[in-house]
């Protein structure tokens, strides 16, 4: 494919909404959201502007990991609707511009898989090889590779005498991908869903399957480049479709492979260096740290400027995995509004197709509940084995409220009314207590709004070709408070300028007074020489 071609594909200027359909909209009482919920809410998200949805899994799962675990990648869930929902949500959302990206989660499927039910009974049964299996004894595991929600990765199966291999839950064997079989199972799986008219997939911990657990080798095994072509020549290059792939491992010099151009693995990757940067290093997430301000902005640069040209990557703050970023690096409570606003701006602004998780636009913020409350795995998982290592109540706490990734995954906050209008049920989650002063209701009426800061974002991208196209120049490299870049394309520059933190200070930065124009700010009014707290400007500018 040549660079021109390349270049209109429909995904670089497009932005990208997330839903966790559990949290997002409850349509039958059952505290559950569910695919009609999402239904009712599109035109919500056409007005907001997006191009596509990436839903998190629907699919048949006892949800364990929240949907994660699939035992059936062709069947719906009960608990969200129908297959005729899907078919039906995939025609309302098209109709108003919409695609639906699926999740597809192929390193591992749910232990009630029939495949896994089948490969559990012998060695002997077809489907043994679908799954990743070590000889051993009840006793002994096979090496000490840990599973990411703790504990061993290998689990024994008396069945069998044979332990096998999870790099997440017990509940989510990873499935083999030695085995030509089982791919073409997948790829066939995968063409299924692209008759049903998906507009794409986004691939979970996609730099996982090709693991070598012998050699300790769980991410970027030696193989993985050769699945994901063999992958993606037998299914998406059969469509005109956008993938993205979750790379928790992903150097940009991976990226430039997995997102080639050419387009021979992926449309795009959904990589963390920026959002890992604020725990003690080599530690766990929950091993909290001040966020390295003059880290970030060199991570940020890097990937801006090094994948520009030769790769794609995903614009975000949010997940369901992660924490709320206005409480996470804004101020979530007298600067609410001023720095969600300010992230809006500085992420929005750079080359990517950026990522919109559900309440971001909001400014919804992380919830501190009691540990009864929590709902997630990880969760519940970490606070044992803290508690176990004999850490104090108050620190896990400490870590949970801030890193949880229920914190992503309150309900979806529409209203003032009951249960922020997720629900007429008793919701699966508590809702935030905060739902009375921030719900989508009040901002879409406020052309003020968080709501309509990303709304006006989103509009620009499709208006003005820089943001898709323009180079990177990160501004006051040094400086220690403010976050500035431009970006230049033609005779067009854009110029971003953030004040990341709580104190007033100068702006050093000075705009070309007759060719300027002011797109958005988070002021009503702005002193040329003074940033207020959190304060950003964003400029086009004439050259
Ligand atoms: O996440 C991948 C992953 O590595 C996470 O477990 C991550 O380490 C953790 O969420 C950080 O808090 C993907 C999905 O996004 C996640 O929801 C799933 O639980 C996981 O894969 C397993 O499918
Ligand atoms: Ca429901």
């Amino acid at each position: 494919m040549n660079t021109d071609s390349q270049q209109k594909k429909w995904w670089k200027n497009a932005v990208f909404y997330q839903i966790y359909p559990r949290s997002f909209a409850d349509s039958n009482g059952d505290g559950i959201g569910d695919l009609q919920g999402i239904i009712l809410k599109l035109d919500y998200l056409q007005y907001l502007g997006i191009d596509a949805i990436w839903l998190s899994p629907v699919c048949k799962s006892p949800q364990d990991d929240n949907g994660y675990d699939i035992s059936d990648y062709q069947d719906i869930d009960p608990m969200f609707g129908t297959q005729d929902d899907m078919d039906m949500l995939i025609k309302e959302a098209k109709k108003r511009n919409i695609r639906i990206i699926l999740d597809l989660v192929l390193n591992h499927s749910s232990d009630e898989h029939k495949w896994f039910l089948e490969a559990k009974k012998s060695r002997e049964n077809p489907y043994h090889d679908y799954y990743i299996w070590r000889d051993g004894s009840e006793d002994t595991v096979p090496n000490d590779l840990k599973a990411a929600f703790g504990g061993s990765a290998w689990e024994w199966t008396p069945e069998t005498q044979q332990y096998y291999f999870h790099q997440f839950s017990v509940k989510q064997p990873d499935l083999n991908w030695e085995n030509p079989k089982l791919r073409r199972e997948i790829y066939d799986m995968i063409l299924w869903w692209m008759e049903k008219g998906v507009g794409g997939f986004r691939l979970d911990v996609i730099d996982q399957i090709a693991k070598e657990p012998d050699q300790n080798i769980t991410v970027n095994g030696p193989n993985l480049h050769k699945y994901l072509k063999e992958l993606s020549r037998e299914t998406f290059q059969k469509g005109d479709l956008v993938t993205v792939g979750e790379t928790w491992g992903a150097t940009v010099e991976l990226a430039k492979l997995y997102s080639n151009p050419d387009q021979s693995e992926l449309s795009m990757i959904f990589q963390f260096e920026h959002i890992c940067l604020d725990q003690e290093e080599g530690k766990e997430k929950w091993d909290l740290a001040p966020l390295p301000f003059l880290k970030l902005k060199q991570v940020m640069k890097r990937w801006q400027q090094e994948l520009s040209g030769k790769g794609w990557n995903s614009l975000f703050w949010n997940n369901h995995d992660l924490p709320r970023i206005v409480s996470r690096w804004g101020e979530d409570k007298d600067y609410r509004i001023e720095s969600a606003k300010m992230l809006a701006i500085l992420l929005h602004g750079m080359q990517g197709t950026p990522y919109i998780y559900q309440g971001e636009e909001l400014g919804m913020t992380n919830a501190a509940y009691e540990i009864e409350d929590y709902r997630d795995i990880e969760t519940k998982n970490f606070y044992q084995e803290r508690l176990k290592k004999g850490d104090l109540k108050e620190e896990i706490m400490r870590s949970i409220h801030a890193k949880s990734r229920d914190n992503a995954r309150t309900p979806m906050q529409w209203n003032g009314k009951k249960n922020a209008g997720f629900t007429e049920g008793t919701p699966w989650i508590k809702v935030n207590p905060n739902y009375n002063s921030i719900h989508a209701e009040d901002q879409i009426k406020d052309t003020n709004s968080i709501f309509h800061c990303y709304k006006k974002l989103i509009s620009f991208r499709k208006k003005h070709p820089v943001f898709t196209e323009g180079d990177f120049q990160l501004l006051l490299e040094d400086d220690e408070n403010i976050f500035a870049y431009e970006r230049t394309y033609k005779h067009v520059k854009l110029l971003v300028i953030c004040n990341f933190f709580r104190k007033t200070i100068n702006n050093p930065l000075a705009t070309p007074e007759n060719t300027t124009e002011l797109l958005i700010s988070n002021y009503p009014a702005n002193e040329k020489t003074i940033l207020k707290p959190y304060e950003a400007r964003m400029y086009l500018i004439q050259t």
